[in-house]
């Protein structure tokens, strides 16, 4: 009777896990993560302000822990053709050289990193956001000013 019981729970609690999805048919799914690609170009501080406010979901700008993280994002990017680069949720705004996600101010220098060669080099000391290449998946400093597509993040 408890092994039925435990089997009907663990049977019930998987279901679950498996049936959350996505908010909409725009976010595309990695893991428990749901990514959305902004096509409208806007500043990285606008583009934050636009992941902050999508109603109904706690999106920021897209953090990236990981390789495979990165290799999914850069293949859907690939997947729209477009050659700008997308704004992502790196920034060292609130010290330079120091870059943290800002979902939630993890440095970048403790996880996952993929800059360019050379980067970040705070051209013109006036670099303090950042993208991402479509084509080889690289990170880039960019100035916050800056307006291209972005790619939001929210976990379910
Ligand atoms: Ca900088
Ligand atoms: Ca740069």
């Amino acid at each position: 009777m408890l092994r039925g019981l435990s089997a009907l729970l663990l049977c019930c609690s998987i279901t679950l896990v498996l049936s959350e999805e996505c908010p909409e048919e725009e976010w595309k799914r990695f893991g428990y993560s749901c990514f959305f690609f902004g096509e409208i170009q806007i500043s990285w501080l606008y583009a934050q302000y636009f992941c902050h406010s999508m109603p109904g979901v706690n999106a920021h700008l897209a953090y990236i822990f990981s390789e495979e993280e990165n290799a999914f994002i850069k293949d859907r990017l690939n997947f729209r053709n477009y050659d700008n680069s997308y704004h992502i949720g790196a920034t060292d705004m609130n010290r330079e050289g120091t870059f943290y996600w800002e979902k939630n101010d993890t440095l970048l220098d403790d996880s996952y990193t993929n800059w360019s060669f050379n980067e970040p080099n705070n051209a013109g000391s006036n670099e303090d956001c950042s993208e991402m290449n479509p084509r080889t998946g690289k990170w880039n400093d960019i100035p916050c000013t800056e307006a291209q597509r972005f790619i939001c993040r929210m976990e379910i």
